[in-house]
């Protein structure tokens, strides 16, 4: 039987490709999101090409009232879930500590932290009760290193990256594996929304060399998802090319 993936996040991005790639494998999906018009468009669209089942889930993961009703309202069948992807994520400004705007940090930290909080507290209880099971975290380079002004948003990667120790070593003992994948520059809307809405400020981020794109990620998820049971791979980092670091970049200037 396929398995079922459920990725937060889909309806862009990193979370729309892994959609896309799994799909193409034959992995059934459960997709999530808060613009349900993207969720609906895109899992006709895969349903359509690919013929696997896809349930949407419309919510955010900043509310666990709304975490919650959405995972109980899943048939009993759908339950069963075999890969959960914590992709749903974002930037909010740049700016030093000194000048932070509480809004942004509250954004970033319920939704990075508390968001992947929230699912994985839903999920993997299913997953023990399964025996099963393998958690992907979407992290960044920015869980690795911090960058100027960059902050809490660093933080919020950093604790991806706790987070996702502190599962491996907790579900460990109930043969769930767990995993992060942590990239550099993805060209996705992360700089739109980081900028919010300022496409000039964010397509500078990307000026000058061949950023990742969505897929290259998606890739590398479909790797870790589709290794034999006794292999778990712990973190894939990866970068584009011209970047050696976070803010390391071989950029090409126009002449
Ligand atoms: P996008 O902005 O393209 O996609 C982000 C996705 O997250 C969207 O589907 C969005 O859906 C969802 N999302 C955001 N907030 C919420 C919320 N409160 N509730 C539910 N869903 C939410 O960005 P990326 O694809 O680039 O980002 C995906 C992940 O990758 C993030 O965790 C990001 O931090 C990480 N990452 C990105 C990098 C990059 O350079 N792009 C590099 C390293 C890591 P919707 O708006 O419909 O709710
Ligand atoms: C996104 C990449 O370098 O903008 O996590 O933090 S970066």
């Amino acid at each position: 039987m396929s398995k079922i993936v459920l990725i937060t996040g889909a309806t862009a991005g990193i979370g729309e490709a892994t959609a896309h790639i799994l799909a193409k494998n034959n992995f059934n999906l459960i997709l999530t999101g808060r613009r349900k018009e993207l969720l609906e468009k895109l899992a006709n669209h895969l349903r359509e090409t690919f013929g696997i089942s896809i349930k949407t889930l419309n919510f955010d993961v900043r509310n666990f009232d709304e975490v919650e009703e959405a995972i109980d309202s899943l048939p009993d069948n759908w339950k069963h879930i075999d890969i959960l992807i914590n992709n749903a994520g974002l930037a909010v400004g740049l700016n030093t500590i000194d000048q932070g705007v509480i809004d942004d940090w509250e954004r970033m930290i319920d939704t990075n932290i508390k968001g992947l909080l929230y699912i994985t507290r839903k999920i993997s209880p299913l997953m023990v009760q399964q025996g099963s099971g393998h958690i992907i975290n979407v992290s960044s380079v920015a869980g690795k290193e911090t960058y100027p002004n960059g902050n809490v948003y660093c933080a919020t990667k950093h604790a991806v990256q706790s987070l996702t120790k502190g599962m491996r070593l907790d579900l460990l003992k109930h043969g769930i594996k767990v995993s992060s994948v942590s990239p550099g520059a993805v060209d996705t809307e992360f700089s739109l929304v980081r900028f919010k809405g300022d496409s000039d400020k964010a397509s500078l981020v990307y000026k000058g060399f061949t950023p990742l794109n969505a897929l290259d990620i998606a890739e590398s998820i479909l790797f870790m998802v589709t290794r034999p049971a006794h292999v778990n791979i712990d973190d894939i980092l990866i970068m584009p090319s011209s970047q050696a670091f976070s803010r390391d970049f071989n950029r090409k200037t126009e002449s």
